[in-house]
C-alpha cells in the first residue's frame, strides 16, 4: 500500500508567524468549530468521552472562538464537560456547513453512522482516530473522502498515528515506519488532502508540495489523549484561517503540529506531561 516518494521532505524551520487578533474583532470572526467525538456508554459505564472534552479544550487554548461538542452518546448525557466555555450540541442541531468540525476523538463505532454527512457538508474538517478507522474500513466513506478534494472552498486533515495510517493504507504499521515520508504523501495523494502521520518526527503532507517534518516534540507526548489535542489545535488554526483550501489545511496542521511538540519541550522537569495539562500549555 505505501508507493515511493519522490520529494525530500523540508524540515519545519520555526514556529508559526504571531498573528494579532484584530482590535474590533469578535467571537464569530475567530471560528466556529464542532467536536464530534467521544462515544458514550453510560448505561454499560464506559466511554471516551474524555477523548472529545481533550480535543475541545485544546480548541479553546488553541484560541477558536466557539467551540461546540457533539457527544456520540447513547442518550444519557455521559459527562458534563469540564470546561463551561464549551456549548453542547446534539449533532443533528449542528450547522455543519458553517462550522469546522473535528471528528473522530474517542468516536467509537458510533462515529461511522455521522460520518457521510461530516464528509460531505463540513467544508473545514480534521478527522482523527476512530473517524480514520471507520473510513478505512469502508469504501463509500473513501469515495465521499475522495470526494471533498474536488470540491472547491474544501480544507481536510486526516491525523493518523501510524497504525491508524496502516488501517488506512491497508498495510502493516512497520510498512509505514520504514517510509515515513512516503506513507504521508501515500496518503495526501490518495484522499486528495493533507495528511498528518503522527510520531516521532510527524510528517505533514499535502499533494503537490514536499512533505514538510516537524522537528518538535518529545516522548513526553507519549501518553494516553495526546493526538486528541492535537487534532483540537489542528481545528482551531483550520478555523481561524481566512480560505478553506488546500494550503490552508497544510499551514494548518504544520504549525499546531509545531506547537504542540513546541509545548512538550519546554515542559518542566519533575511534572507529568498529561493530555488535559498539555491542552492548557497550549497558550503558554
Ligand atoms: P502497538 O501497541 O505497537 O501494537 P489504537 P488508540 C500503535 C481514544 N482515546 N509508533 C500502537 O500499537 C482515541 O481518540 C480516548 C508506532 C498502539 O498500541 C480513539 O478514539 C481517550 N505505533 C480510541 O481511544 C484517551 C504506534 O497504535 C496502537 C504509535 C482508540 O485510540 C486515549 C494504538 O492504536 C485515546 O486517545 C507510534 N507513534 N502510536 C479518553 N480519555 O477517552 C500508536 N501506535 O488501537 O487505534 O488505539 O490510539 O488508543
Ligand atoms: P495519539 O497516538 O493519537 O494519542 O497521538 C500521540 C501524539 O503524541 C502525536 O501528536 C504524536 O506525534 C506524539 N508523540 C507520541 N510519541 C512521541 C515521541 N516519541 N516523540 C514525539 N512525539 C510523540
Ligand atoms: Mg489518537
Amino acid at each position: 500500500g505505501v508507493t515511493p516518494t519522490e520529494a525530500p521532505g523540508a524540515w519545519l524551520a520555526g514556529p508559526p508567524p504571531a498573528t494579532a487578533r484584530a482590535h474590533a474583532s469578535h467571537k464569530g470572526c475567530h471560528g466556529d468549530l464542532a467536536i464530534v467525538g467521544g462515544e458514550g456508554l453510560a448505561a454499560r459505564g464506559m466511554g471516551m468521552t474524555g477523548a472529545a472534552l481533550l480535543a475541545a479544550g485544546a480548541a479553546l487554548h488553541g484560541g477558536a472562538g466557539r467551540v461546540m461538542l457533539a457527544l456520540l452518546d447513547d442518550g444519557a448525557t455521559a459527562a458534563l464537560p469540564q470546561q463551561p466555555e464549551l456549548m453542547l450540541r446534539r449533532f443533528e442541531a449542528l450547522a455543519l456547513d458553517r462550522t469546522t468540525v473535528v471528528c473522530g476523538c474517542g468516536g467509537g463505532a458510533a462515529v461511522a453512522a455521522v460520518l457521510p454527512q461530516v464528509l460531505q457538508q463540513a467544508p473545514r474538517l480534521v478527522l482523527d482516530a476512530d473517524a480514520l478507522n471507520a473510513i478505512a474500513a469502508d469504501a463509500q466513506l473513501q469515495a465521499l473522502l475522495r470526494a471533498r478534494g474536488q470540491r472547491p472552498g474544501s480544507a481536510t486533515v486526516l491525523t493518523p498515528h501510524p497504525l491508524e495510517a496502516a488501517r488506512l493504507l491497508a498495510c502493516g504499521t512497520p510498512a509505514v515506519q520504514t517510509d515515513r515520508l512516503a506513507a504521508a504523501r501515500t496518503l495526501a495523494d490518495r484522499f486528495g488532502c493533507t495528511a498528518l502521520l503522527k510520531g516521532s518526527g510527524s510528517v505533514i503532507a499535502t499533494p503537490g508540495q514536499p512533505p514538510r517534518i516537524n522537528p518538535t516534540g518529545n516522548a513526553l507526548l507519549a501518553t494516553g489523549g495526546t493526538g486528541d489535542v492535537l487534532a483540537g489545535l489542528v481545528g482551531a488554526r483550520l478555523a481561524a484561517a481566512p480560505l478553506a483550501d488546500a494550503m490552508t489545511a497544510f499551514d494548518a496542521a504544520s504549525h499546531a503540529c509545531w506547537l504542540h511538540g513546541a509545548a512538550a519541550d519546554r515542559w518542566p522537569r519533575g511534572q507529568a506531561l498529561t493530555a488535559g495539562r498539555l491542552a492548557q500549555a497550549l497558550d503558554c
